[in-house]
Formats: C-alpha cells, structure tokens, sequence
C-alpha cells in the first residue's frame, strides 16, 4: 500500500513498513522467508513471505498458541519474544527466539514457515539474547548470543553441550555486541553482529574465522554500516541478517527507524525492516548507505495482493496481521457471537491495564487513517493507538457519549467528549505529519473523532503524536492501532486503515 508516486526505476525501502524489528530471513529456492520480534503481543513473531525481497504478505505467526508463548501479566511491555534467528537446515525450518519474560530461549521447527510450528525446545542453558542457529559440515549445532557467546546443542534434546565461549566481540568498548549471526561463506566463517546499542549509534560490524568458532580476524573497516552522526533520513541502523539471491548476489536486511520532526527527532513506527545490496569486496561485504528509494533488482518483481484497507470480520479466524496485548483468550475475542463483528469482552477496565483486551494492525504509514464501527451494547470500548500501557490515546463510546482519552506517563485525561444517541458509531482516528515549525515541530498529529452520516469526519480532538514515540516512552515496539473493550461486551462491525497522501 503506497500513497506516494515513486521515482521509477526505484522501490521503496523499508520494505517492511512498521513495527517489525530484528529482521532474520533465510531463502529455499525461490522463497524467501523472515521473521521479526514481537515482544508482548499474540500471537508471536510474524513471519513473511517473498519471491523478490522487496514485497513481502505475512502469512502467519510462528507463536499462535497459548502453549508456544506464554506472557506473564506482571512482565511489562517490551518484555517477552525478543529477536528470532530463522534458518532451513535438512527439510526443516528451524526458529530459535527468546522469551525474556518466560522461560528464556527455545527452539521450534516447521516444514511450512506459515505454520503450523512445533511447541517450543527448551534450552535452559543457553545464555542471553538474540541467539543464532548455524550448523557446521559436521552436523554440529551451534548457538551464538549476545556478548558475544557462544555454545553447541544438541537441537533434537535442547541439551547444551560444553560450557558458553567467548568470541569476538566487535569495536573494542562499542557499546552492546549482540545480534550475531554466524555464516559459513566459501572458505571462511563470517560472525556478522551488531554493536552500538539499538538508538542512533547503531551499526554492524564482522568478523572472520577459519572454524565457527573462530578464531576471528575483524574486518579492517568495521562498521560495514552504520548511520551514526549522520543527518540521514533512515537512521539506527543494525541488527542485519544477510541471505544470498538465486543470481548469487547477498543482501542485507536490518532495523532502522525513520524519525520525523524537530530535534531529537521522534520515530513512532517502531524499527521497521530495510533492505540494502550487499558487495564482496577482498572477502569483506560492502553496504552502502541505506536508502529510502532501492534502485529496483535486476529480477522479475513478485507484487503479493495488498491487504485489503477493509477486515469485515466476515471469515471465523482472524488475519495473521492481527495482534493482541500479552493474550487472546478465545471466550473474550471471537468473530462466533454475532456474525460478521468481532466481539470483544472486557478483562482490563482500559489501556492501562496488563490485560486489556484488544486486537489491533501495526501503523505502517506515516500518514494514514483507520474507522471503525462499533456498538458499545451497553459497555465501553473503541479505538486506539497504543505504544504501551503507558502511551495510548483512543476514543471510546459508551454510556450515550463518546469520550477521547490520553494516557502520557504519569497523567491520564479525558480530552474532549460528545453526546451520541444510543448505537452504533463510526470512530476513527486521522494521522498527519505535523508542518514545519522549526526545531519544535512534532513528529505528526493524531486528530480522533467520529464519521457523521453523511460521511463527513467531526474531530474531537487533535493530540500531539511525540508522546506516542519511542524516544518518549522507551522500549522496542512500535504503534499500534486497534480496537479494545474497556466495559462489557463490544462489537465491531469492520475496521479500515489505509494510508493516505503525505502532505
Ligand atoms: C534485541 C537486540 C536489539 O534483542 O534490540 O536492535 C533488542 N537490537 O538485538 C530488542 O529488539
């Protein structure tokens, strides 16, 4: 979905707009797959499908069980599934994440990455986050984590085999080695990592070694890439996994934000999934700067079909773009009891609350709009954009009026409110980068109101969108727009998001 004329010849990066972090892909002939961490929401770690690299559908969620992914009310947000590593190794994909919120680091495989996946391995011994799978020729299995460390299991028991070794860990006093991804590439094993810390100083660097387990040499212009003290658009750069196309040119995928506005700047996508050629040069890979514009490959594209601007909630399941806050109990969310809505049956008593219930698509536009029509039934629910418990805004009908609400940190207030007759009501939430206004200009502005019949849009409210940033509230997720119930029991007849021009 683009609301933007393109400069031909180019196609835009990221290519994975929104809230998908810690990009890991791996191909099989002319598929290529990739999954991104997912944190406190259900169901977990969606993974994507591509013929070209550039168009990518969500064809499931690796964690769509409550008995693969389990998340604590008592663990905040930004907890829970952390940078996944994806491989294919003899028939099977192989998945290998860690929940930092239960139980730690787990192996799952699949022969269909759409689903289903296996319940979850345990491997209690090994250590850390954003662990690697590599398999050298010997069929050994080795897990490589943040430090950088790194241990042999056995895949088939979850057993660790020897105590974790130290390996190379980047830049000499770089701030946080982690992400590593280990290659076996000609004769050499490259140990590619990030470094840097996920904010503006992130970057990339590697290594390379004659066993997996090195020793390692690093590369003689470490960072490969990074877009540190840079006035770039696209900027934290890192967390990169590397995968080879069928012409036998490498590509990289990474994180990197967008931030809009003044200074500091302010991004409010979350880290969202780029992609950038990669060139060997003396056995060293080679990336240049990450652009919002690809120069288009030299392959045929692969156009997957857009998700349509409309879910209905005509079909018994939900899409897989759907997710939902720790949980999504069947009794509380379910298409079943009136057909055609999604009824959602209030746990929390609002968005503060750890177990809200909600179902919501990330933002992936920075201008864009989403209705939805919703019959409160005597309780109390709506629409928001939520970052966390602590940074949401929604609008809510209920009790013969509609209300917006703003949750910033340690202040909650009702902005604006309107009495509705009883019924159904369209709400919706408008999305607009802020004009210039010098250093202070915001990242965008978030107008929520309600569609009269005549179709026209009365706003209710016009709310600042820095404090929905993640330079405001912290953590490593990105918005979300959805439903939830605060009260009762809400029905929601469709909802519509689509991206509209930037102006
Ligand atoms: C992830 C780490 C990182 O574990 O952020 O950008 C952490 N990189 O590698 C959470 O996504």
């Amino acid at each position: 979905m683009s609301a933007q004329p393109r400069p031909t010849g180019t196609v835009p990066n990221p290519v994975i707009p929104g809230f998908h972090p810690d990009p890991s892909v791996c191909r099989v002939g002319e598929d290529y797959y990739l999954v991104c961490s997912s944190f406190e929401y259900f169901p977990g770690i969606p993974v994507l499908h591509s013929r070209d690299l550039v168009h990518w559908r969500q064809i499931g969620n690796a964690l769509d069980r409550p008995s693969q992914l389990r998340l604590p009310l008592d663990q905040p947000s930004s907890g829970g599934v952390f940078a996944p590593t994806l491989r294919h190794h003899d028939g099977r994909f192989h998945l290998i994440v860690t929940n930092v919120s239960d139980r730690g680091t787990v192996l799952l495989t699949a022969t269909d990455p759409a689903g289903p996946w296996s319940d979850p391995l345990h491997l209690p011994g090994v250590p850390g986050i954003d662990p690697d799978l590599a398999w050298d020729e010997d069929g050994t299995c080795w897990v490589t984590v943040n430090g950088i460390a790194q241990v042999r299991i056995d895949p088939a028991t979850g057993e660790t085999l020897g105590e974790p070794q130290r390996l190379w860990s980047g830049t000499p006093g770089a701030l946080a080695p982690e992400a590593p991804h280990l290659y076996r590439i000609g004769r050499w094993w490259y140990l590619m990592i990030a470094e840097g810390g996920t904010e503006r100083g992130h970057g990339v660097s590697i290594a390379r070694g004659r066993t997996p387990s090195g020793p390692f040499e690093p590369c003689p212009h470490n960072p490969v890439l990074t877009h540190r003290s840079t006035a770039r658009p696209v900027q934290n750069t890192g967390h990169a996994d590397l995968v080879q196309a069928p012409d036998g040119s490498w590509w990289m995928v990474l994180l990197a934000v967008r931030p809009r506005g003044g200074t500091p700047g302010w991004h409010v996508l979350g880290r969202e999934t780029f992609l950038a050629p990669v060139e060997w040069v003396d056995g060293w890979p080679v990336v240049g700067e990450v652009p919002l514009e690809l120069p288009t490959p030299s392959w045929p594209l692969h156009p997957v079909p857009e998700v349509p601007t409309r879910d209905d909630f005509d079909g018994a399941a939900l899409d897989p773009q759907w997710i939902s806050v720790r949980r999504r109990p069947a009794e509380l969310v379910t298409t079943g009891e009136r057909p055609g809505w999604l009824t959602l049956r209030a746990a929390g008593a609002s968005l503060d609350a750890p177990d809200v219930v909600f179902v919501g698509r990330r933002q992936q536009h920075h201008a864009c709009r989403a209705r939805t029509l919703v019959d409160p039934a005597g309780g109390r629910g709506g629409l928001a954009v939520r970052l966390d418990e602590e940074h949401h805004y929604e609008i809510e009908a209920g009790g013969g009026e509609v209300k917006v609400l703003a949750r910033v940190g340690p202040l909650r207030s009702e902005v604006a409110s309107r009495p509705v007759p009883a019924g159904a009501v369209v709400l919706g939430v408008e999305i607009v980068p802020e004009p210039p206004r010098g250093s202070r200009t915001g990242p965008d502005t978030l107008s929520f109101g309600i569609e009269e019949p005549d179709g026209s849009f009365t706003v209710l409210a016009a709310l600042g969108g820095r404090y929905l940033s993640t330079e405001v509230a912290g953590g490593f997720t990105g918005r979300v727009v959805g439903m939830y119930a605060a009260a009762g029991t809400v029905h929601f007849d469709r909802f519509d998001y689509e991206a509209t021009p930037l102006p």
